[in-house]
C-alpha cells in the first residue's frame, strides 16, 4: 500500500510538493560522532527524464520497478535497463557539475551502489541520507524502505531487518523537478542542483542508543547549563543517563521518562564562554546504558535588549556576510569539509564575524567548521520569494524542514539566529503562513533568536522605508535593500527607517560586476561600478542607529540559470565579492577595509 502511495506521489505533481516521513526513523543528530559505514563513492546513475523506471516492460505503471535492480538471468530475457553497465556520479555532489548533459537537467535521476556489510548481532542499524535534492525515494535490496522531500536536511530509515549478510544493494530515485507548491517554489536565484548532494551512511547503533540530546547554558549569570536527552529503544524508559563535561569534572546524572527523554540541569562554574574571538568547545560526553556519544559544545547565550543584540550579556555588531553553498572555485553544490573552509576562509579574512547561510539549510561540516572559526550563523530555511501560501502541504513541508534543520544543528553554539524566509511579498496569506513558522520555530527551539529578510515597502523622498508587518513577530529584522543597481543610488541625503524598535541587520545590498572588466563609475558591471555602489551603501548605512549588522550580497558569484545576459553573466550571479575563480573584485577591499576600521 505504502509503495504505490509513493508512486502515486512521484507522478502527481500536485501532491509532490507535500512531505511525507511516514517511512523514515526519527532524526538522528550528532552524525559525525556515531559508528557509521561510509556509503560515498562512485554510484550508478540512470537519467530518467520520463520516469520509465516506475513503468515495466508493458508499460503498466509498477511500484518497484528499478528499484528491483534487475539484470538478465538468460539471454532471451527483455530488461530494458541496467545498472552495472550505466556511467557513474560522485556521491555526495550534484550531477550538474559532473556530467556536461546533465548541467540544465531538472527530472528524475536514479542512483545505485552495491555494498558488502554483515549486520553485526544485537545492533540497529540505520541509512542516512545528508541531503536529496528535490525529491528522494530509497530503495534497499528490492524495496522501498524511505522517502524524503525538501533537499537540504537530513533523513534516516531503519534498516536492521531489510538488510543481508554479504551483498547489498540501494537504489535512489531523485528527482529535482520544481513545483509550484514545494519549498522553495518554481522560481528561485540559484542553480536547481540535483542528485544526493551530501554524505550517505550506515550507522550503527545499540539496540537502545541515544537518538537525540539538547544541551545549552540556560542562565548566564548562573552558569547553568540544561537541556535534555532522548533515548530509543526497549530499554528507553525510566533509565539512567549521564551527561558529562570531563574538562569541568563535571557529572550530572538524571532518568528517562516514559517517552525515554532526560531533563537535566546543572551548575557550571568557570565556564569558558564561546565567542567569536574565543570559540571554545568543551568535549561533553552522554552514556545511557551501553551507549556513549561525544560531541565539541559551546556555551553561550544570545539575546535581545531594545536595539541591541546580546552575545553573553554584551552588545554585538555582525559583520557578516551572505553566502550560497556553492564550491569556491567553479561552482557546484559545496560538500566537503575543505570546500567549506575554504568559503569561511574568505569570509573571515575579509574581517567578518558572521555569515548568513542564505537560502536554505547547509551542510553540517560548514556549521561545524564556522563554530571552530568562531562565525555566527544566521541559517535559513527556503521559504524564498512567493510559494504557494495557502496550500496546507506547503505549510506542513516548511515545518517539516524548519523541524529538520533546528533538529541537526540546534547544539550549535555559532548558530545565532533562525531566519524564516527572504523576500516574501507582502500578502495577508503570507502573513498567516511565516507567524506558524515563527510559532513553530519558538516551540521547537526557545533558545535562539528568531529572524527573515525583508523587503523594504519603498522610499518616500530620500527616505527607505521597512513596515512589513511581519516584524512584529520578529527579534531582530532583517532588510533587503539594492539602491543604486535595482533602484536609483543612495544620495548623500538618503536614510533609512523602520517602525520597529528592534535590531536591524541590512541581510542584502550589493551590485554586479564581472570581475577584471574596469572603466568608469558609470558603467555597469564593471568593477569599479561596485565599488561605487558600495561606498555609497556605506555612507547609508552609517546614518543607521539602530543597525546591528549587515551582510552584503553576496560573497563569492553563485549560479543561476536566471542570470542570462551574455558574455558578462553567463549563468552567473556577479554579484560576488570574489569570482567564481576565487578572485576578489576591488569591492571586497573595500569591505575589509570598513570591517577592519568597524567598531559600531
Ligand atoms: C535578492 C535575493 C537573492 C538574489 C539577489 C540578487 O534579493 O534574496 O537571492 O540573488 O537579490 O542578486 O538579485
Amino acid at each position: 500500500m505504502k509503495r504505490l502511495w509513493v508512486f502515486f506521489c512521484l507522478c502527481l505533481p500536485g501532491i509532490a510538493g507535500a512531505q511525507t516521513d511516514s517511512l523514515l526513523a526519527p532524526q538522528i543528530t550528532d552524525v559525525p560522532h556515531r559508528q557509521v559505514l561510509n556509503l560515498d563513492g562512485q554510484w550508478h546513475y540512470i537519467i530518467d527524464p520520463y520516469n520509465t523506471g516506475y513503468f515495466d516492460y508493458r508499460h503498466h505503471p509498477t511500484a518497484d520497478g528499478f528499484f528491483r535492480n534487475r539484470h538478465v538471468s538468460d539471454p532471451g530475457q527483455l530488461i530494458e535497463y541496467n545498472f552495472s553497465t550505466s556511467p557513474t556520479l560522485h556521491v555526495p555532489g550534484d550531477w550538474n557539475t559532473q556530467s556536461p548533459e546533465l548541467l540544465y537537467y531538472e527530472g528524475t535521476l536514479w542512483y545505485e551502489r552495491t555494498f558488502q556489510f554483515h549486520p553485526p548481532p544485537h545492533k540497529r542499524i540505520f541509512l542516512y541520507f545528508g541531503a536529496v535534492n528535490y525529491h528522494g525515494v530509497i530503495g534497499l535490496n528490492g524495496k522501498i524502505i524511505g522517502e524524503h522531500i525538501g533537499g537540504f536536511t537530513p533523513f534516516d530509515m531503519e534498516v536492521t531487518h531489510q538488510l543481508a549478510d554479504g551483498r547489498n544493494f540501494i537504489v535512489a530515485m531523485t528527482n529535482n523537478n520544481r513545483h509550484k507548491q514545494g519549498v522553495p517554489t518554481n522560481n528561485f536565484d540559484w542553480w536547481n542542483y540535483g542528485g544526493i548532494t551530501r554524505d550517505v551512511y550506515l550507522i550503527t547503533e545499540p539496540e537502545t542508543f541515544i537518538e537525540d540530546y539538547f544541551i545549552h547554558l540556560s542562565d548566564l549569570q548562573k552558569h547553568i547549563i540544561s537541556g535534555w536527552v532522548k533515548l530509543n529503544g526497549p530499554r528507553a524508559d525510566h533509565r539512567r543517563v549521564m551527561v558529562s563535561i570531563p574538562s569541568l569534572k563535571l557529572n550530572s546524572p538524571c532518568m528517562t521518562d516514559g517517552d525515554g527523554k532526560a531533563y537535566f540541569s546543572f551548575q557550571a562554574p568557570n565556564l569558558v564562554l564561546w565567542s567569536p574571538r574565543h570559540p571554545y568547545l568543551y568535549p561533553v560526553s552522554i552514556k545511557a546504558g551501553s551507549d556513549t556519544l561525544r560531541d565539541e559544545v559551546g556555551f553561550r547565550t544570545i539575546a535581545v535588549q531594545g536595539t541591541n543584540i546580546l552575545l553573553n550579556g554584551k552588545p554585538i555588531f555582525l559583520k557578516g556576510v551572505c553566502m550560497h553553498e556553492e564550491a569556491p572555485f567553479g561552482g557546484g553544490r559545496a560538500h566537503s569539509v575543505e570546500q567549506d573552509h575554504i568559503l569561511l576562509k574568505w569570509a573571515k579574512n575579509m574581517g567578518c564575524n558572521f555569515v548568513r547561510l542564505a537560502h536554505y539549510p547547509y551542510n553540517e561540516a560548514m556549521i561545524r567548521e564556522a563554530e571552530k572559526m568562531g562565525i555566527m550563523v544566521w541559517s535559513e530555511i527556503p521559504v524564498y520569494w512567493t510559494i504557494d501560501w495557502d496550500n496546507p502541504g506547503t505549510l506542513e513541508n516548511a515545518k517539516r524542514q524548519l523541524k529538520e534543520e533546528i533538529t541537526r544543528d540546534k547544539n550549535r553554539a555559532n548558530i545565532i539566529l533562525w531566519s524564516m524566509g527572504n523576500e516574501n511579498p507582502r500578502l495577508p496569506e503570507r502573513l498567516v503562513f511565516m507567524k506558524a513558522l515563527v510559532s513553530e520555530a519558538r516551540s521547537l527551539d526557545p533558545s535562539r533568536l528568531i529572524t527573515a529578510a525583508l523587503q523594504v515597502s519603498g522610499a518616500h523622498h530620500d527616505t527607505t522605508y521597512l513596515d512589513d508587518p511581519l516584524g512584529a513577530d520578529l527579534d531582530v529584522i532583517g532588510g533587503n535593500i539594492y539602491p543604486g543597481w535595482y533602484g536609483p543610488p543612495a544620495g548623500p541625503t538618503a536614510r533609512f527607517t523602520m517602525i520597529y524598535n528592534k535590531p536591524l541587520i541590512m541581510s542584502e545590498f550589493g551590485a554586479g560586476a564581472l570581475q577584471g572588466f574596469h572603466g568608469d563609475t558609470t558603467t555597469r558591471w564593471t568593477e569599479e561600478f561596485q565599488y561605487k555602489v558600495y561606498e555609497e551603501d556605506f555612507a547609508l548605512l552609517k546614518t543607521i542607529p539602530f543597525l546591528r549588522g549587515i551582510c552584503p550580497w553576496v560573497l563569492k558569484d553563485c549560479r543561476s540559470p536566471k542570470r542570462l545576459l551574455p558574455f558578462i553573466q553567463d549563468g552567473w550571479n556577479r554579484k560576488g565579492l570574489i569570482s567564481d575563480q576565487g578572485i576578489p573584485k576591488e569591492a571586497y577591499y573595500l569591505v575589509k577595509q570598513y570591517y577592519s576600521g568597524k567598531t559600531w
